[in-house]
Order: C-alpha cells, then structure tokens, then sequence
C-alpha cells in the first residue's frame, strides 16, 4: 500500500487529496479544502498566492498529524498559464495576475504585428487566447516594464508553491507548452519569441518531465510535520494534461472531454500536429506525460453554468448544482442557443445578463426561469461538442467521447453530448485531474512502471458510466439552428 498527497487548485476550490494505492486500485480522499477564488484588487484580479501556501501546508499538517499518514510524496496541480516573478534575492515579485485580468485584451492582434500568427503557431503549436503567458508578459512589459526588467526568474503557479515548498526551482513540461511560449520542434523556450518579447530566456527554467522529483518540503514545513521530509514530485501540472493522463482509454480512436470550469476537448496524438488545417480549425497542441501530445480546444465549459448559478445568488435564489440541472431537465428544450466560447462570456459581472443580452442580439427569446437559463447553457455546451467533434473529425477521426472531471455528474449534460455529438459518451473519473496527479507521483516514485499502469489503475478505480445517443432528428435540426446563430454572433 502506497500512499501519495495531491494538491490541485481549480477555480472554485482548493483541495488536498490523498491517494491509496493497493492491489492496483486507487482511493481518494479529500483531506482539506479551502475556497480559491481571484483577489479583485482595484479592478485587478489576482492570486491570493501567500493564503494558498497556507493552506497547503496546513493540508499537509492536517495529513500527517491528524490522519496520521506520511505520502511517500506531493504533487500540484493549477490552471495553466499563470506565474509569478521573483527578484534576485529569491522573493516573490507582486501577487501574481489570474488570468482573466482583463489586462491582455486586444494584446493579441499588437503582439502578432510583430511576429505573424502563423509563424508563432508553427513554433508553440499553440492556438491564440488573449490570457496566454506570452501575452501576459506582453503586458507585463508594457505596464511594469521596471518590474519584469528586473526578474530574476519566472514560475508558473505550481512551480512558484512547489519552490515556496521545496526552495528549488523548476517547470514541469505540460505546463510549459501550454504557455505559447515553449517551442515543439526545438523542446526549448523560443528564443524568437523571448527577444520579440524584449525579455531574456534566463528567467525560465529547466524544463523537466512529469514523474521527477523536484526537492524535499523545506525545514519549517518538515518541523511541523515531525522532521518529514517528504519529496515534492512534478506531477503533469498542468491540470489538464494531469486529467488526461488518468483517463483509460479503450480505443486510440476515442476523443476525450476534460470537464470542469474548462472543457478540453480533443484526441491524444504521438507527435504535435501543427499545419494550417490545424490552425484554421482553432486546434492547440499541449504536453502531457511522456512528452506526449493532446490536440485540443479548450472550450468555456462549465464555467458559464457556475457563473450562471453565481449571478441567480446575486439576484437572491441560491441553487445547488444538482437542482439547477433537475430545472434545467424540467424546462423546455432548445428555446435558445448561446456560443459558449464568445467573449462576452469570458468574465462579465452578471452571467445571467450576458447571456440576456446575448439572445436578445440574436433575436431569440431570452430565458424567463432559472431552469430555461441553466437549460440554455448546457445544451449550447452539448452543440459547442458537436461542432469540436465535427472538427476533429477532419484531422483525426474518432469514434466515441470519454469523459473525465467534475462535469460527469452533469448527467443531464452527458447525455445531451451523446445525443449532440451522436455517439457513445464514456464518463469515468470525476476526481480526473487528482488522479492523473496521484498517479503521475506513483509513477514517478517508482511505484508503477508505465503510463499503460497508469491507465490501468485508473480503469480498475471507477465504474464506467456510457451514455447512448438518442433524439438524432432534434439534435441535427437544432444544430443547424445553433450554427447560424453563432456565426451571425462572430
Ligand atoms: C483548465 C485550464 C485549461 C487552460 C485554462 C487556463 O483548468 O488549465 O487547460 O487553458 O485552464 O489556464
């Protein structure tokens, strides 16, 4: 029986989830959870960083003296493209930005009259989102040029609690590709990139791969926790690419849905494939474990939902999830259809409102309960699958959809993606990402010998839930709908 810590940061929440591994099975337990939101300070969103390495470290106390556990290791996962710069002197330069600071709009289109779109992708592989650290740091030196001409080094979140932790500093490859700063041909930071930039490559790290151990949690912690020192492993930190990795695929052939604030939808590939199709369909290449690669699209996903239910809590109804989608499967079907993925979604005050107007702009009926707005936006993710499953199908065909993460208990949504997409629809792993991230430790301490192990593990830890298509005629005809709707909305 081994025993390992993982730490994963996600939108809502925090967590520390202890993984058991016996006779090739995984269990996980929650063993602390604190809330994680973005600090708005000023109209600045940032991580509550210092508040988060408290709370780890009084996960990792809560493991060790009060269920008396000892991991043979920790390992943490984030969102991607986020980081935080440190001075000379090793100390944190600033709290760092969440990436839906607004900071970045319209960087994309400045950023690309310097380098042509088309020769940043051939480098990164890599598809254009405003929040990417390349543009982030874009900004960075437009509006604290004093402050990244100083840096020292740079690290992503993981990297930056990971060196709170362990004091050495390092970046874990998933994370790196995901940054649109890393090249896919060379396997280096891209120097091109870098001098457009105006900033030196010396402020990144080595880039090492998922499953090596970064250092030993750092005296004060061990102090705490009887003198352990227990190792700090790089799992995929990458959230994604950490959900991925668990996910037991039966077929090469089927596409996966990564489910969470995030929907991640794409197909597992050998090598990057970056081409003008590629490109023109909006597909990005990122890392996984191995050095393998994930051809995707990262879809607005259930973050629209949350918001949703967050802007009805504003205006004084506070729902569960479970009963806003028992609405939501009450209320009447395809009344309205919304692009999940418009900006106007990306983080605008009242959900509820944006989506409002949205319809209003579209000329369609705008929502009148609870239930039709929740209605609204689970099958405008279902139909948003089916166009990114139409266009995968273009470039590597599938067969199926697997799905992982918090959304499988979503049921109402994953039948409605079979029916959108007209294919089976496998949910395994609600804890997708924490598995990934146990599993990549136990692989990395030696524990288990392969990614197949890996998989493996996770098929023999979760009872498969497969959802058949139905209702093929509705969902065709309302597709037809949806994609004029969106395209009229571009
Ligand atoms: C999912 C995710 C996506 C990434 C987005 C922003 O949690 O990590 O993969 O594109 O968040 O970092």
């Amino acid at each position: 029986m081994s025993c390992y810590l993982a730490v994963d940061l996600g939108a809502e929440s925090g967590r520390l989830i202890l993984g058991t591994i016996s006779e090739g099975k995984l269990e996980m337990r929650e063993i602390h959870r604190f809330a994680n939101g973005m600090l708005n300070i000023n109209g600045q969103y940032h991580w509550n960083i210092g508040s988060l390495y408290a709370e780890i470290v009084k996960g990792i106390e809560q493991c060790v003296n009060v269920e008396g556990v000892v991991p043979e290791s920790i390992g943490i996962d984030t969102w991607g493209v986020d980081y935080g710069l440190l001075a000379e002197d090793g100390s944190l330069m600033g709290l760092p930005f969440a990436y839906r600071d607004p900071r970045t709009t319209g960087l994309i289109e400045e950023f690309c009259s310097l380098m042509p779109k088309e020769e940043i992708y051939r480098r990164t592989g890599n598809l254009f989102a405003s929040y990417n650290t390349l543009f982030q740091l874009f900004a960075a030196k437009k509006h604290h040029p004093k402050m990244v001409n100083a840096a020292s080094d740079l690290l992503f979140i993981p990297d930056l609690l990971a060196y709170f932790l362990t004091g050495v500093k390092a970046t874990e490859f998933s994370f790196a590709t995901t940054s649109q700063l890393y090249n896919r041909s060379t396997n280096s930071w891209d120097s091109e990139l870098f001098a457009t930039l105006g900033i030196s490559t010396s402020i990144m790290q080595n880039v090492v791969s998922a499953g090596t151990k970064i250092g030993t949690l750092n005296k004060t912690v061990a102090s705490r926790i009887g003198g352990h020192a227990i190792p700090v492993v790089a799992v995929a930190t990458h959230d994604t690419a950490s959900a991925i990795a668990a996910i037991p695929f039966t077929s090469s052939r089927s596409a996966f849905i990564s489910s969470g604030t995030w929907s991640l939808m794409g197909v597992e590939t050998d090598k990057v494939i970056i081409t003008d199709e590629a490109l023109a369909k909006s597909f990005t290449n990122e890392g996984g474990i191995e050095g393998r690669n994930y051809l995707l699209k990262n879809l607005m996903g259930l973050w629209v939902l949350q918001q949703t239910r967050r802007s009805i809590k504003d205006s004084g109804t506070e729902y569960d999830y479970p009963t806003l989608v028992h609405l939501a499967q009450k209320a009447e079907s395809f009344t309205a259809f919304v692009d999940i993925d418009h900006a106007s979604f990306l983080n605008p005050e009242d959900m509820c409102k944006a989506i409002a107007d949205y319809c209003v702009a579209t000329n369609q009926p705008v929502p009148q309960t609870h239930g039709q707005l929740a209605r609204v936006v689970i099958e405008s993710l279902a139909l948003k699958y089916r166009e990114t499953f139409d266009d995968i199908q273009a470039i590597a065909p599938a067969e199926d959809i697997m799905i992982t993460g918090g959304g499988i208990n979503n049921k109402l949504l994953c039948q409605l993606t079979a029916n959108a997409c007209r294919v089976n629809v496998t949910a395994v792993l609600p804890e997708g990402t924490a598995a990934g991230n146990l599993l990549t430790q136990a692989w990395g301490m030696g524990g288990l010998e392969s990614v197949d192990e890996i998989r493996s593990v996770a098929a023999a830890s979760s009872i498969p839930v497969t959802y058949y298509p139905t209702e093929a005629q509705q969902w065709n005809d309302a597709y037809a709908r949806y994609r004029s709707i969106v395209a009229a909305m571009k």
